[in-house]
């Protein structure tokens, strides 16, 4: 399958090239098209790969063959020549017939903005859970794409309708299916493994009773610049060597880190940054990033974080909250940071606007010029303590881990021993009562 062939040889003098498709159909607007080809650009660099070209066209509706239409192909197949490219990268999701037809007309490999993400999480994926989660995802995309040649392949080498009959390449294609198949049940087992370690490690932490916030939002918003701020000003020993990799570009960040936040005159807190979101993230990449992802699942609080420099920052924080409850995250409490402030204040837009700026559960601020750190701090604090409500728990003596658990993160008011079990009346978090819902009374 071509998507396994991308290698992109750094050590090369010259930068593979490539040549970004846009079709622009149904009733997207002008503005939010150029909006996701200057994302499309954007991912192509994640993939260290040089625009060499782009070629747009407008259609009511994408050709079935070709995604677009056969006078732009040939228009493709030219500006290939032209400029020596090595991969057409489309921005939408193509089929895989669509693919196999336009990398024949073509002769170039082609793929489409689904194929480019998971190549970006394969290159920079660095932990051994997150290689194993993203080459389980790119085998998933690869499945139904080796389905559709087999069917084809049936159609021609299989007239008489014999199961035996089976062309030499059906049979090939019908092995590779069964080794892709093999391979991801072994990927399945070992990260239900590493999972498994997680969750141990996981609730080690939170058997203390320090708040678990996790930093969330849209690629390149600041989540590890934020993270890398509060270290610098926080009691942490060493805290250089406990930074994170904070850069402009997308997907700078692919596996999850937690670090402890001690700041002066704050209760400590674990803070904890993870794997950004991106607009129609490949729902492979999702289901296959959930583990990693869980980190938000059992916050305390979210801190979303919003690139507020970015025109396009109300769609960022749609799909954020979309992606949230996706991963089972969206009952949790949050607050919402307007970052890089900075670039927009002064705009006739924002004239009038100081920084940093409170109000209500958000806060504009500039993470990388540390302005708004002690606010963003003190409202992380008042939004944990106003969440904090009175609730009642019957934990059965059998799950000591749950009594452990509740009487350590919340303030215990009454402790009553039943024949049932432990009765508790707390004061804790809403999101503990949705945690052990099945012991509240
Ligand atoms: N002007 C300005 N730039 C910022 C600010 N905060 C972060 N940046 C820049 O934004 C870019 C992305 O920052 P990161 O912290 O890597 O973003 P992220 O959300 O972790 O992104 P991913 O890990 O790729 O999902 C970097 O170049 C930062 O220097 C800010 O407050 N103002
Ligand atoms: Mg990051």
């Amino acid at each position: 399958m071509k998507i396994q062939n991308i290698i992109v040889n750094e050590e090369a003098m010259k930068t593979p090239g490539a040549i970004l498709v846009g079709l622009m159909h149904g009733n997207i607007s002008d503005s939010k098209f150029e909006r996701s080809m200057n994302e499309l650009e954007a991912l192509t660099g994640a993939c260290d790969l040089e625009v060499k070209g782009t070629i747009t066209q407008t259609l009511p509706h994408p050709e079935h063959g070709t995604f677009i239409g056969s006078g732009k192909v040939e228009e493709l197949k030219n500006l290939i020549n032209m400029l020596d490219a090595d991969i057409v990268i489309f921005g939408d999701t193509l089929s895989p017939i669509q693919i196999r037809n336009l990398e024949n007309i073509l002769d170039t490999e082609v793929i489409d903005r689904t194929g480019l993400i998971l190549q970006i999480f394969a290159k920079r994926a660095r932990t051994r859970e997150s290689r194993m989660q993203v080459e389980y995802a790119q085998l998933q995309f690869m499945l139904p794409r080796l389905a559709g040649m087999r069917t084809e392949l049936s159609r021609q080498g299989g007239g008489s309708g014999r199961l035996s009959n089976k062309g030499a390449g059906e049979k090939k294609l019908e092995l590779d299916r069964r080794r892709i198949e093999k391979r991801m049940a072994e990927l399945r087992r070992e990260l239900e493994a590493v999972e498994r370690e997680r969750d141990t490690q996981r609730s080690k932490r939170m058997s203390g009773d320090i708040p678990r916030i996790s930093l969330v939002g849209y690629t390149n918003a600041g989540k590890s610049t934020l993270l890398n701020a509060m270290l610098t000003k926080s009691h942490a020993d060493n805290a250089e060597s406990k930074m994170v990799l904070q850069k402009d570009m997308l997907f700078a960040t692919l596996d999850t880190t937690v670090r402890r936040i001690d700041m002066p005159g704050h209760k400590p807190f674990l803070l904890s940054d993870t794997v950004g979101f991106i607009d129609e993230l490949p729902t492979t990449l999702v289901k296959a990033f959930r583990s990693t992802l869980s980190e938000a699942v059992y916050a305390d609080l979210l801190v979303e974080v919003i690139d507020f420099s970015d025109p396009d920052y109300l769609n960022q924080i749609e799909v954020t909250e979309k992606t949230l409850r996706d991963i089972g995250a969206g009952e949790i409490p949050i607050i919402y940071v307007f970052n890089k402030a900075d670039v927009v204040i002064g705009n006739s837009e924002h004239a009038a606007m100081t920084i940093p700026h409170v109000r209500n559960d958000r806060i504009y601020m500039s993470a990388e010029n540390m302005i708004g750190l002690e606010e963003l701090i003190t409202l992380m604090e008042k939004t944990l303590e106003g969440e904090r409500i009175n609730a009642e728990f019957l934990i059965p003596y059998s799950d000591g881990q749950a009594l452990h658990d509740i009487s350590t993160r919340s303030d215990v008011i009454e402790t009553e021993y039943t024949e049932e079990g432990t009765h508790l009346t707390v004061k804790c978090s809403k999101k503990m009562i949705i945690d052990y819902m099945s012991y509240t009374i």
